[in-house]
């Protein structure tokens, strides 16, 4: 008796598992299956911790007729270990992401994630927090960039003071 009680919830189980496949498969239930989007905006962390474990490079950049050589952390790599920026080459759904760089005093700048994709734009970009042997100063820092690859040094925000990850509206 137990046994025939078990077979037929069996049986009814599958009957209706078998009456919602055909809609598993269709177009509608496979979009709402399609994950969300990220976020955004999304604030990048900047403390020591969140840039200690990225590779350090060593950067040259010339303002204003001088030449700085700072050390600090990509960009890109920085926004990838927080999650914000896929670690491979950027489709659509990033694409139409930009990266807003905010100083202390106001100043900001603005880089597309696709720009920073190394297979897209491939911008250097670093996030330097000593130049020329010592920490940067507090009219440049504790944090600036550097784009060493731009024509002119506008973009090397000093005193940066947030990073944010934001979606084009
Ligand atoms: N926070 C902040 N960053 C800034 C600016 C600024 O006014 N405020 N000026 C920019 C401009 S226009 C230039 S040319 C460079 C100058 O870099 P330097 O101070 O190393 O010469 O800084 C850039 N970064
Ligand atoms: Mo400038």
């Amino acid at each position: 008796m137990v046994r025939g009680l078990h077979l037929s919830a069996l049986l009814l189980c599958a009957t209706a598992v078998h009456a919602q496949a055909p809609e598993a498969h269709d177009h509608a239930a496979h979009q709402r299956a399609a994950p969300p989007a990220d976020p955004s905006p999304v604030v990048v962390p900047l403390d020591a911790a969140a840039r200690a474990t990225l590779t350090r490079h060593t950067v040259e950049a010339t303002a204003h007729g001088q030449t700085l050589r700072c050390e600090g952390v990509s960009l890109a790599a920085l926004l990838q270990s927080s999650g914000a920026m896929p670690d491979a080459p950027l489709r659509g759904a990033h694409l139409d992401r930009y990266v807003l760089v905010s100083a202390r005093d106001g100043y900001r700048a603005v880089f597309s994630l696709g720009e920073l994709d190394a297979t897209l734009g491939n911008r250097g970009v670093y996030l330097v927090d000593r130049c020329d042997g010592a920490p940067l100063d507090a009219d440049n820092g504790p944090l600036r960039l550097l784009v060493p690859d731009d024509t002119r040094p506008a973009r090397g925000v000093r005193q940066v003071e947030r990073i944010t990850i934001i979606a084009a509206p």
